[in-house]
């Protein structure tokens, strides 16, 4: 199998790249990323030297960038790229509108041309909106996003469907809550609440702390996706996520107390523009249908990276300082 990873440097392609690399050795792996202030190319240094990957620097916007890929033949694409950042979105939108919804179209665009097998878009749970204190997103949520990252996202999804229903492309969108693990980068809620307590920084929750998210090991993820890539049946989403709802409050102070830090570094500030109050995820489809079934549960899974983060210092030092790009320069030049 010959499969074009989209998005591979950044955190959840990353760890997928290194999941597919190791319990897939013998498929071909294509990385394809333009490497944005998230894209870090450090993330896949085990797999450098592995003979069936290959990275390439690229855009998704461009499709002159793209084509000669595609012309080499790809079964499957997984598409990982994204502007990812809620707050980033609030502040420029325009680039989540180019990267999310023309970046996808044109990756759907090249797909249909040169007769990929399978189209899988990794989606979020954001697409649905917000919920109350009750209840679960399930695939037949209607779309409601508020935020211009959710939204652009949806948009996304949207044409994946077209896609299919127009042009008969094989597809699936998987819809996941929110990731944690290694290699995530520290504007996110977790990696940077472990960052600055780390630093006796304070600690900035957005409003009353009490918005509640659905929180989900990277590793499960990339298992979901492997899932879908293989028995997926064509043209149906699938929602992921591990039945781990905490309100920010509560991560926060569990990353306090594994650091042995105190309460007093918690700051509350404003809060987020549009800010979604609570995600929960039914995963019932992919867990009865795909036999999908999670690893981690979420005491085991924080503790484990909030280990990693203290175990990989110079990973999160190198982040916040920009010097992977000086490490890809070195590594692959100004391609
Ligand atoms: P990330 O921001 O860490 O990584 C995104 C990657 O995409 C980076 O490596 C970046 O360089 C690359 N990229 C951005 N623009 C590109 C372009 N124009 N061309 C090529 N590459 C480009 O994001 P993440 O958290 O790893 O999320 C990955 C995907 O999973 C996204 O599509 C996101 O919407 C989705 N998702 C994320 C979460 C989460 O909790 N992080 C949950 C559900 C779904
Ligand atoms: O400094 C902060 N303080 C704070 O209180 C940050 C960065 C976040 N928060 C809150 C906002 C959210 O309620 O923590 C929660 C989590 O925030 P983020 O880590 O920014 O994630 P979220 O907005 O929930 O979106 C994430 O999950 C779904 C990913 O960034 C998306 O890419 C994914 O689609």
């Amino acid at each position: 199998m010959k499969l074009l990873v989209t998005g591979g440097a950044g955190f959840i392609g990353s760890n997928f790249v290194l999941y597919m690399a190791e319990n897939y050795p013998q498929y071909e792996i294509i990385n394809l990323d333009v490497l944005t202030y998230a894209g870090n190319l450090e993330n896949l240094k085990s797999v450098e030297n592995h003979p069936n990957y290959r990275f390439v620097k690229a855009d998704i916007t461009n499709r002159a960038e793209l084509e000669f890929l595609f012309q080499e033949g790809i079964d499957v694409v997984a598409n990982f790229a994204a502007e990812s950042h809620v707050d980033r979105s609030i502040l420029e939108p325009d680039v989540f509108v180019k990267t999310n919804v023309l970046g996808t179209q044109t990756l759907l665009e090249l797909s249909k041309q040169f007769h990929v097998k399978k189209f899988v878009q990794v989606s979020t749970d954001e697409v649905y909106g917000t919920l109350g204190e009750t209840g679960l997103f399930t695939e037949q949520t209607p779309l409601s996003a508020n935020s211009p990252y959710s939204a652009s996202k949806a948009g996304a999804d949207l044409l994946v469907r077209a896609y299919h229903e127009t042009f008969g492309l094989s597809v699936n969108i998987t819809r996941c809550s929110n990731n944690y693990g290694p290699y995530q980068f520290p504007e996110k809620l977790i990696p940077l609440m472990i960052q600055n307590a780390l630093q006796d920084k304070p600690l900035p929750v957005y409003g009353d702390g009490l918005n509640v998210r659905d929180w989900l090991y990277v590793e499960d993820h990339c298992s979901a996706i492997d899932l879908v890539i293989h028995k997926g049946v064509n043209g149906e989403i699938y929602n992921v996520g591990g039945r781990n709802e905490r309100n920010n409050i509560q991560v926060v102070k569990t990353i306090l107390e594994e650091l042995g830090k105190p309460e007093s570094l918690i700051q509350f500030v404003k809060d987020r523009l549009g800010h979604d109050r609570r995600y929960a995820i039914d995963a019932d489809k992919i867990r009865n249908e795909l036999g999908w079934t999670p690893k981690y549960d979420y005491e085991s899974g924080i503790r484990a990276t909030i280990r990693w983060y203290l175990d990989n210092e110079e990973w999160m030092k190198g982040v916040s300082s920009g010097a992977y790009k000086q490490y890809f320069d070195t590594q692959y030049g100004d391609r």
